[in-house]
């Protein structure tokens, strides 16, 4: 059984989030790995007491001590994203394994970087994108894996949330230069991770995006480009390499969606729905059912599930539970010395989408999203 040290740098809202999910991630029965919280680092003034209640045994306001330390195994990247590029290609070259939150990067030149520099000296990676590592979509991969709902024809997703009215425009988020990424980079990301986690690589995209205006409904494009400004809304239309189709439409002003990703596909044997706000199940149905039985059934998962976890069904899946799951994915990647998904050449390849999506959007055209394993 093998210990990992980890070290946290970003106690903020992730950093929440991932501090219950390392507890969580060695309670996976076939890890044989334990976790040891090792190190929290942030600038925050009352850090001892954010290192005290979520379990971290250490603290520091300064990242670079703490990559020198030699007990450390992780480092888990969860600050703004204008910071991850720094601290993470740190890491690798202190020969630590690095988780970095989503995404890697704003800059598609520097998430290149970060990708081969991870590949060079050999250490694993992966990226938060822990919606795909629902158990229910999981499953929905499993199928078309395993061909029972045969081929992928037809994507249609969403990621909807209402907290642009009330954020505070002066936050982080707000502009590409303090690191924000946008509707699109932020929540838009998560829905193509996992429509190209089932439906496999996206070839090409034409895009609308808008940013909000106090006064007005939407920003005028010229405003928009012209601005620091990021997008709060986008639809786009995507063509997968398999021929597949797919539409897509994130939103931060969608009144009533606190955090809601939706989608559905339609495949040559069968079709699935998901709602995340009723994530424990996944909606199937099979083109060769009885006619009189045939429709949607509902499938409420457990440990018969791929990355289920509770041997009953409808004990509940969550936030955290789901950032557990894609840790066990990192810490058997470790172990195995055979890596995970997404790592960072992964991260890249999203970073080269979001920018084909923005580049569609002001070009008018279909813009190509170079293959996946130019980011690799
Ligand atoms: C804010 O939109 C945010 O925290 C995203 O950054 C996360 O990726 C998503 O999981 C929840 O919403």
């Amino acid at each position: 059984m093998r210990d990992l040290k980890v070290a946290l740098v970003g106690g903020g809202f992730m950093g929440k989030a991932h501090s219950l999910a390392w507890s969580m991630a060695p309670i996976g029965l076939d890890l044989n790995a334990t976790v040891t919280k090792e190190a929290i680092v942030d600038i925050r003034p009352d850090l001892p007491d954010v290192a005290r209640q979520l379990g971290w045994n250490t603290f520091s306001d300064d990242w670079k001590s703490v990559l020198k330390r030699d007990d450390i195994d992780i480092i888990d990247v969860c600050t703004p994203p204008q910071f991850h590029a720094e601290i993470a290609l740190a890491a690798i070259a202190a020969g630590k394994h690095v988780f970095c939150e989503k995404p890697i990067t704003n800059d598609v030149a520097e998430a290149l970087v970060m990708a081969k520099a991870a590949r060079a000296a050999g250490v694993q990676t992966q990226v938060g994108f822990n919606y795909r590592h629902t158990p229910a979509i999981s499953f929905a991969k499993l199928l078309l894996e395993d061909g029972r709902l045969g081929r992928p024809l037809q994507f249609r997703g969403s990621f909807l949330q209402e907290g642009g009215f009330t954020a505070d425009p002066n936050r982080w988020r707000a502009l590409k230069s303090t690191g924000g990424s946008g509707t699109v980079g932020d929540i838009g990301s998560h829905i193509v991770d996992i429509a190209e986690y089932l439906f496999g690589d996206i070839r090409r995209v034409s895009a609308r995006v808008r940013s909000r205006d106090t006064e007005v409904a939407w920003k005028s494009e010229s405003e928009r480009i012209g601005g620091d400004l990021i997008d709060d809304a986008g639809v786009w239309l995507a063509e997968f390499e398999s021929g597949a189709i797919g539409t897509f439409a994130v939103s931060s002003f969608a009144s009533g969606h606190k955090n809601h990703i939706g989608f559905e596909f339609d495949a040559s044997r069968g079709g699935v729905e998901f709602d995340w706000n009723d994530r424990e199940v996944l909606r199937v149905s099979f083109i060769d059912e009885e006619p009189d039985l045939a429709g949607f059934r509902t499938i409420s998962t457990s440990d018969k599930h791929p990355d289920g976890w509770w041997r009953l069904a409808g004990l509940g899946t969550g936030y955290p539970e789901i950032s557990a799951i894609q840790f066990q994915h990192f810490i058997r990647g470790i172990l195995s010395g055979e890596g995970s998904h997404p790592d960072f050449g992964d991260g890249a390849h999203s970073q080269l989408l979001v920018e084909a999506i923005a580049e569609a959007a002001v070009s008018d055209h279909w813009v190509d999203v170079p293959r996946r394993s130019e980011s690799r």
